[in-house]
């Protein structure tokens, strides 16, 4: 199998992973400014086929109309010298000292007016260069302090915001879909829509709800000691998948955008067996942008930027055909069959079953012991994932 990305691998990066100069708490910038001319022919140098950004990573916060045009120009030219596109556009709503508590959920009114019109702004930018996809990462939307934020008021702005944004992209006409970027804490102390859990269950509060799905982000996912995968299952199995984040993270700690892989590789194996092949037992899987949103570790140069860039491509197409190996192993699908991992997809009730006819078979109640039931035998769990461990290990 290729292991040299090409387009149809749909891998994307944003502006802002490469290009960060690597400022952090504790220290100054390590690495010069990134031109975004370079940065989309290198990406397509190595294979990717888009670039994403947030308004300010392409011009700053206080470029004149004259000078936000020259930037999407010279954008423009990459695009159409390299043939890379924007599948994804976001609005940057965390640097600037104006949201400092928050966006669309700032208590201060005057700020959320002005946080709505910088994304409309925005939104107009992203039609105008085709993207489809439209991400909103609430970095500040949260607080530090549970008496300086009332949560269910700062739900119902935000709630407003996202109505109002479908009411936009509906009456222009635009083919874009919404994407709320969970995340539960960083930079504030504690973030609104913290998991995709919980940004699945407001979006069926909105409007236009079919308008809106989710971005999830692997490190965002595993701060909160979450299952990466099980949550990009669930995504899938709603329909919400509209947009992925991939990177690495080591456990619960700050947010440390690994590139992807270098975090729990074991969740990255059945990541991406599930995005490319369904997970276990097949099923729909993913077919949008597979975004990497990692930054490039402080200690690199700017070569290690672009060693970075081509790792995460190369680790993902590396898992994609290590599940493709797990998946043809007739081990392997012995394991699966003893494990009974396909029976999880048999309903429980038999055609026409309802509670009554359940209650009046003896056979799954009165009469099931339950003691006797297995025998003494397992489900071979424990084998099926030394399997998946091998195959991983390529020792298989
Ligand atoms: C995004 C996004 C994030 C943040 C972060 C900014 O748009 O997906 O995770 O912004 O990368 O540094
Ligand atoms: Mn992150
Ligand atoms: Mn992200
Ligand atoms: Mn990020």
């Amino acid at each position: 199998m290729a292991l040299e990305p090409t387009r149809d691998d749909k891998f994307s990066f944003g502006l802002w992973t490469v290009g960060w100069q690597a400022q952090d708490q504790f220290g100054s910038p390590t690495r010069p400014p990134l031109d975004t001319v370079e940065a989309v022919n290198r990406l397509s140098d190595l294979g990717a086929y888009g670039l994403t950004f947030h308004d300010n990573d392409l011009f700053p916060f206080d470029a004149t109309a004259t000078e936000r045009r020259a930037e999407i120009d010279r954008l423009k030219g990459a695009l159409d010298s390299t043939g890379m596109i924007v599948p994804m556009v976001t609005t940057n709503l965390f640097s600037h000292p104006v949201f400092k508590d928050g966006g669309f959920t700032s208590n201060d009114r005057g700020v959320r007016r002005f946080a709505l019109r910088k994304v409309l702004e925005n939104l107009d930018l992203a039609a105008e260069l085709g993207a489809k996809t439209f991400v909103m990462w609430g970095g500040r939307e949260g607080s530090e302090y549970d008496a300086a934020k009332d949560i269910r008021g700062a739900l119902e702005r935000y709630r407003e915001a996202v109505n109002l944004l479908g009411d936009y992209v509906t009456d222009k006409g635009y083919d874009i879909r919404f994407a709320i970027e969970p995340k539960p804490n960083e930079p504030r102390g504690d973030i609104l829509l913290p998991t995709l859990g919980h940004a699945l269950a407001f979006i069926e509060t909105l409007e236009r709800p079919e308008l809106v799905g989710i971005n999830p982000e692997t490190g965002h996912e595993q701060m909160a000691g979450l299952n990466f995968t099980h949550g990009i299952a669930q995504a899938l199995y709603q329909g919400k998948l509209f947009h992925i984040d991939l990177n690495g993270q080591r456990s619960i700690k700050f947010d440390q955008d690994l590139a992807f892989g270098h975090g729990d590789l074991q969740n990255a194996f059945s990541l991406v067996d599930l995005l490319e092949n369904g997970g276990p037992n097949g099923g729909p899987s993913y077919t949008g942008p597979r975004h990497f949103d990692y930054k490039p570790s402080r200690t690199e140069d700017i070569n290690g930027v672009w060693d970075s860039a081509a790792a995460n491509m190369r680790t993902y197409l590396l898992l994609k055909e290590r599940a493709t190996a797990f998946r043809a192993d007739p081990e392997v699908q012995a394991a699966l069959a003893v494990s009974l991992v396909e029976e999880i997809n048999q309903p429980t009730l038999n055609p026409g079953e309802g509670y009554a006819e359940l209650r009046a078979d003896k056979s799954a109640y009165e009469e099931f012991d339950a003691d006797a039931y297995f025998g003494g035998k397992g489900f071979g769990f424990v084998k099926l994932q030394q399997l998946f461990i091998e195959h991983l290990l390529g020792a298989r």
